[in-house]
């Protein structure tokens, strides 16, 4: 049986979703609401009653912190390094260059996870709080070190490259990021700095983007909803509603460029 992924629109299992689509993986994705994350059910999985939370019967797994998910995640259906750094340590892997690209691949997932997602997601949520209930000073605090230290460290990361490891070379951290980012979009803290905007936009605009977010009328929006993160067509019935055959033929060419983007 494959593993489940609990996953709720728009937080942060929706990178590592992404992610799963991108790689075609054989994993079942459960959509749950915000009030699924805290019935017994949810909670027998998961004690502290976040997303995502993943599970394999099979290998009695059950684990749901983001990073130690998506990186069980990649070692399990990224077998070709499509989306990381391989380890120095793989077979043949042993240069200066993939050391150093493997250690820059790790910190930027930590920093995102640990440092820049908890503070974007916090920022956010309080903004959505009535007028009344928002500490101003603490916004204003916010702002002003996403300004001033995550999104110039963020570009520093970056440099001048389409994607954190180099031109061409789209990575998990590129999906991760887009999480802490549309938070800044959608507070009207995105458009200031052109080369965070453009990578965002350049994940935003893959089709997997639309389904992993909820954004597609082909997603799995609908509360506790099952679905695959395979576009292979025997996956495709288990999708609710199906994805329309336009959507099929994006999921389609994106993996198969993503397989290209392997060889490169
Ligand atoms: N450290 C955890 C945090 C997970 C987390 O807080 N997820 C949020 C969604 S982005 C959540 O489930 N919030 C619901 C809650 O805390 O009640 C991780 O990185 O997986």
């Amino acid at each position: 049986m494959a593993p489940i992924l609990y996953h709720v629109p728009r937080m942060i299992s929706s990178p590592i979703y992404q992610a799963m689509i991108y790689l075609n993986a054989d994993i079942t994705v459960q959509t749950l609401t915000f009030a699924d994350l805290k019935t017994p059910e949810h909670l027998a999985r998961n004690p502290m009653g976040t997303s995502p939370t993943l599970v394999d019967i099979e290998y009695d797994i059950s684990i749901w912190e983001s990073g130690a998910i998506l990186s069980y995640l990649l070692e399990e259906y990224d077998p070709t390094f499509r989306l990381s750094p391989p380890q120095p340590s793989a077979v043949g892997m042993t240069t200066t260059n993939r050391k150093h690209d493997r250690a820059i691949f790790l910190h930027i997932q930590q920093y995102i996870l640990a440092t820049v997602y908890p503070f974007m997601a916090s920022l956010y949520i309080h903004t959505l709080k009535s007028n009344e209930e928002q500490d101003i000073e603490y916004i204003k605090l916010s702002i002003s070190k996403w300004r001033t230290l995550f999104a110039p460290t963020l570009i520093h990361f970056l440099g001048d490259k389409e994607y954190f490891l180099g031109n061409d070379r789209l990575t998990a951290v590129d999906f991760l990021v887009a999480k802490p980012l549309s938070n800044a979009k959608s507070m009207g803290l995105l458009n200031e700095f052109p080369p965070l905007l453009a990578l965002f936009q350049r994940i935003s605009s893959m089709p997997s983007f639309a389904i992993a977010y909820g954004e597609s009328s082909t997603s799995t929006s609908t509360p506790s909803s099952t679905t695959s993160a395979s576009s292979s067509p025997k996956h495709l019935h288990q999708l609710s509603p199906p994805p329309t055959k336009k959507l099929r033929h994006q999921l389609r060419n994106e993996t198969s460029s993503s397989s290209t983007l392997t060889k490169a």
